[in-house]
């Protein structure tokens, strides 16, 4: 039996910064790809923005709510995008990645499928709907 959610929600949490840092937080759908394209022709340095997203599902298999994170350099507290002890899947993008089951990069850390381009499916023992934060390098 499949619980149907309606619309599966994409959000996409991008971080703008301008000489400090603020967070944009898009909750009305996906960012496309023009749209990044478009920030980053606007200036966005690609040190603070990975070009592929560290994207988390809540669903295992890479199903369910999705939550795509590009922001580089700092920890992202997932409960700001509503998306805290959710994940049980994820895809690393183009920057690895670190997760830890605290906020702020608090608590343990997760310890396989950190690298560029990982998929895992399943999350480790003991590890769904852990994740609290993350870090892309
Ligand atoms: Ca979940």
């Amino acid at each position: 039996m499949r619980k149907v959610i309606g619309v599966v929600a994409t959000v996409t949490l991008l971080v703008v910064s301008l000489g400090g840092t603020a967070q944009a937080f898009n909750p009305s759908g996906r960012t496309s790809a023009g749209a990044l394209q478009a920030r980053h022709s606007a200036g966005l340095p690609s040190s603070l923005s990975c070009s592929t997203p560290l994207r988390l599902h809540d669903g295992t298999n890479q199903t369910g709510t999705t939550v795509s994170v590009y922001a580089r350099g700092l920890w992202i507290d997932l409960s700001a995008v509503g998306f805290d002890n959710k994940t049980s899947s994820f895809t690393v993008g183009a920057c690895a990645v670190e997760l830890a089951s605290g906020s702020g990069g608090s608590g343990a850390h997760y310890t396989r499928c950190l690298s560029a381009g990982c998929v895992e499916n399943v999350m480790d023992l003991g590890w769904n709907n852990v994740v609290s934060s993350v870090y892309l390098h």
